[in-house]
């Protein structure tokens, strides 16, 4: 039997490529830029499976355009790119790759909030443009980080992964919301008290964005939000840009209603908005939480051993969608 024809819509590590070319007819896209939805469409077309990345949306429009489509496998966690329930709807399995980027993730998250309290980025531009001039008792003078109370948007595998860095690491009090409350054995080990969405806000002297980007959590923290928050506070997002309303974090910023903002992601990225460009106070970083090099290997691994089981008779490890399967 012929394989069967799939597509691999991102340069991914070469190991990786050459396991899915043993199994499968890949069509291998391997230019640095990811292809418009105009070439994903006609490169889809004929193909069962897709392996992407969190740079390729799947619509509805898309699928009906590609009847052929059978599995879409991420490499990501996040899966906002991808209309699920429209796969769903025809039969589409959709896989991602939970758990291997939970640790890294959870590092670069806590790193961040390092970087951003203790004002790193802002130390090393005054010290590469020569503005270092003596010491003085406040100079570059940032927020505390050990004992202070850390809150936490988003209690998943990485917001947990976070409060452990906290908790352990850093003797800080966990606060944390979300959508439901984790079990009380959970809670126990992280030291993590459940509050209000209000009252994290109004606690936290460092607010991580852990959760998932959906409409409902579109602009979750804009102005009024914001303004629960205490002047010297740090917001960091991980998650999703569209989580924040970035023109009211740049007034805030500004205005110093809160003290600083350390981004690893954008609502327009890879555009970043001009109004956070120019203000010292926010670290701003190019989507790297998760970019290690085991982690990013086991990441397209995990995505390729979807692809292969879903397209070989096997039993795809983290489907999106199991209902699919036993239809
Ligand atoms: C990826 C991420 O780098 O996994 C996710 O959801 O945001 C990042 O780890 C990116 O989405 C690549 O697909």
């Amino acid at each position: 039997m012929d394989a069967l024809k799939v597509l691999i819509a991102r340069r991914a590590p070469p190991a990786v490529v050459a396991q899915l070319r043993a199994h499968l007819d890949a069509d291998y896209h391997e230019g640095e830029l990811p292809l418009t939805p105009d070439e994903l469409r006609a490169r889809l077309q004929g193909k069962a499976g897709a392996y992407i990345t969190g740079t390729e949306r799947i619509t509805a429009e898309l699928l009906d355009a590609c009847p052929g489509l059978r599995v879409v496998c991420t490499m990501s966690v996040g899966y906002n790119h991808i209309d699920l329930a429209a796969c769903t709807a025809r039969g589409v399995l959709v896989t991602n790759t939970p758990d291997v980027l939970t640790e890294s993730t959870a590092d670069f998250g806590f790193a961040l909030l390092m970087a951003t309290a203790r004002r790193m980025s802002e130390g090393e531009r005054l010290l590469r443009d020569g503005g270092w001039k003596s010491w003085a008792w406040d100079f570059l003078a940032g927020a505390e980080v050990h004992g202070s109370t850390l809150g936490i948007l988003g209690m998943g595998r990485i917001g947990q992964a976070i409060a452990r860095r906290g908790r352990f690491g850093f003797g800080m009090r966990v606060v944390y919301h979300n959508r439901s409350r984790l079990p009380g054995d959970v809670e126990a080990e992280l030291g993590a008290r459940y509050v209000t969405k209000e009252a994290l806000l109004r606690e936290a002297d460092h607010l991580v964005l852990v959760l998932p980007y959906s409409a409902e959590s579109h602009h979750c923290i804009a102005a009024p939000e914001l303004a629960l928050m205490k002047p010297t506070a740090t917001l960091v997002n991980v998650a999703r840009g569209g989580i924040v309303d970035e023109d009211a974090l740049a007034a805030a910023l500004r205005e110093r209603r809160i003290a600083a903002a350390g981004l690893d992601v954008f609502e327009g990225e890879p555009r970043v908005n001009p109004a956070l460009l120019t203000l010292p106070n926010v670290v701003l970083t190019p989507h790297i939480a998760s970019a290690t090099m085991p982690t990013r290997v086991a990441m397209a691994q995990l995505a390729a051993d979807n692809l292969i089981a879903a397209l070989t008779g096997g039993t795809p490890p983290t489907p999106l969608n199991p209902e699919v399967l036993s239809s």
